[in-house]
């Protein structure tokens, strides 16, 4: 394939009329997925932004099955799914769940987790949008320092870090994990085919652009991604068996201010008497990529 054809979607399995809104990173995060995941896949989707881009039953606009269920119960649904392909000598049938971050850090985690330990043969995907935005914005713990949500409303914003959901899943000692971005498309092209390669659990972590939850242009979404990962806010990184490698390094280290100027959502951060959370928020970045260079030559 030429190098300039690797971006492109080689077969839409996605029909046309999605109920996304402007901008939204589920779609662009689906098409190029579905693209290379194929038609003999089973989606698995708990209840997200997604549940309602994608259709509420009876309607579908995936070119494939998809098994809505329960919000804490994606990664055991999608285990009696593989056990039922498995059962019909199905094995080359991909089973991926399609879950936000208030879906997996949060409700969803306990049977993640479980999942995970007993190294079931699931790709899990996450679409990290940074909040409950299905329902109107609420905090989940995905949602980074500085943040404002429906929960943190008015001038106040989320005084509290993220978890480590990398972190957490790297310690399940999983085949392949990784986190992607929207921006760098060839990167998450590769990644999405490394793990429909890999047998046993695995975890794609997408960074989600999210207009009406982030308070940014929707024409934006992409420059934001992008910047995004060049600040070091959301780096693009690779876990295997617990060995990491960082996928992007940026040759110039921007200071966060730069992407976290152009959200909405973290206005309060910029009004006089908040220089302290700023220089936190990049402290935190610095330390955060500290660790990942550590975990790289351990
Ligand atoms: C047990 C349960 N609690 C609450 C809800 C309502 N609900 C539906 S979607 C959603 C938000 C999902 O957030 P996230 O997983 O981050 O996905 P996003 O909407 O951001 O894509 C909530 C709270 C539900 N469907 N089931
Ligand atoms: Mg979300």
């Amino acid at each position: 394939m030429e190098p300039s054809m690797k971006f492109l979607i080689q077969e839409e399995q996605v029909y046309s009329g999605a109920l996304s809104c402007r901008g939204c990173g589920w779609s662009l995060l689906v098409r190029h997925l579905t693209d290379i995941l194929g038609p003999e896949t089973v989606y698995v989707m708990p209840a997200s932004c997604l549940s309602i881009i994608s259709g509420p039953y009876p309607l579908n606009d995936l070119k494939a099955n998809v098994v809505h269920t329960l919000f804490a119960a994606s990664p055991a649904t999608a285990t009696g799914v593989r056990a039922a392909l498995d059962r019909q000598g199905k094995q080359h049938v991909t089973v991926a769940v399609l879950a936000g971050d208030g879906g997996t850090f949060d409700i969803g985690l306990q049977a993640l987790s479980g999942a995970a330990a007993r190294d079931e043969n699931i790709l899990y995907v996450v679409n990290n949008n940074g909040a409950y935005m299905n329902t109107g914005v609420q905090t989940s713990t995905a949602t980074p320092y500085g943040a404002v949500t429906t929960t943190n409303p008015g001038a106040g914003y989320k005084r509290s870090w993220p978890k480590d959901l990398m972190g957490i899943v790297a310690a399940h000692n999983l085949a392949y994990a990784a986190t992607c971005s929207l921006a760098f498309l060839e990167d998450f092209r590769n990644k999405v085919q490394k793990a429909k390669s890999v047998h046993g659990f695995r975890l794609l972590m997408v960074d989600g652009p999210c207009p009406p939850g982030h308070k940014t242009e929707p024409a934006q979404s992409i420059h934001v991604a992008r910047m995004a990962v060049e600040t070091r806010l959301f780096p693009l990184f690779e876990v295997e068996r617990q060995h990491y490698a960082i996928s992007y390094k940026p040759e110039r280290f921007r200071p966060a201010v730069e992407c976290l100027r152009l959200q909405g959502r973290f206005r309060p951060l910029f009004q006089p008497g908040n220089e302290q959370a700023l220089d936190d928020v990049q402290a935190h970045v610095e330390e955060y990529w500290a660790r990942l260079e550590k975990l790289e030559e351990s």
